[in-house]
């Protein structure tokens, strides 16, 4: 893949115009400009975090019975977890849609969209902005703490992503019903970001 320039940010963003509903949409721009301006502030490729953030969630308007049957298709691994959450998958699923479908060959690119919703142990600069800017962006509103994570999020990167694993959990944990199950790689991202604290 060449370098992706300026008309390729446009054509970008008006695929995910046409893919996405208007409210996932306004949501794809508040992630790709807060993840632009991030990596400003993280000195990490700027075009690189405003195309993951435009991306990630490219497959975020598919039914799960679709996001089986892509995954199935195209031999994504589909563990426990997600057979029973399958809007986990939009994560993997829009990662190989950027490839086939939008033409993204950049494993940073890739990786960031592929872990966005759970992270991973390890994570890069791109993945941990991508994560924390889907949290942030300026159409959030229901997330506890809000203002601290949005302060946080330009003040101490790896800060942010505990923070925001650890209110997921919780959240998770206080949710009643099927799609709470907790998704082993959350759990394990955020004993990772733990252990690296101390
Ligand atoms: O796609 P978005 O809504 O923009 O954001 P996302 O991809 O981070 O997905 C957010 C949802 O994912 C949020 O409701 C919490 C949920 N989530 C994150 N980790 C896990 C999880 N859901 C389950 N069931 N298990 C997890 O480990
Ligand atoms: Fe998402
Ligand atoms: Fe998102």
């Amino acid at each position: 893949m060449a370098k992706k320039t300026d008309d390729d940010v446009r054509k970008l963003t008006k695929a995910m115009e046409e893919t996405l509903s208007g409210k996932r949409f306004q949501h794809t721009l508040g992630v790709a400009y807060t993840a632009a301006a991030m990596a400003m502030k993280y000195e990490v490729d700027v075009k690189k975090a405003l195309i993951a953030g435009l991306l990630h969630d490219c497959a975020k308007c598919m039914s799960d019975e679709k996001l089986l049957k892509l995954s199935e298709k195209e031999n994504i691994e589909v563990t426990d977890v997600e057979r029973r959450n399958p809007y986990l998958l939009h994560a993997k699923v829009g990662a190989m849609l950027a490839t086939k479908e939008y033409d993204i060959d950049d494993e940073e690119i890739l990786d960031a969209i592929t872990y966005h919703t759970t992270g991973r142990p390890g994570m890069t600069d791109l993945d941990k902005i991508v994560f924390v800017a889907d949290y942030v962006e300026p159409g959030r509103d229901k997330a506890p703490n809000l203002a601290k994570v949005r302060k946080l999020a330009f003040e101490d990167l790896d800060g942010a992503v505990r923070r925001i694993l650890k209110d997921t959990l919780k959240y998770l944990e206080g949710e009643k019903g099927s799609d709470s199950e907790i998704d082993p790689m959350t759990a394990k991202t955020y004993e990772y970001y733990q252990k690296k604290e101390k």
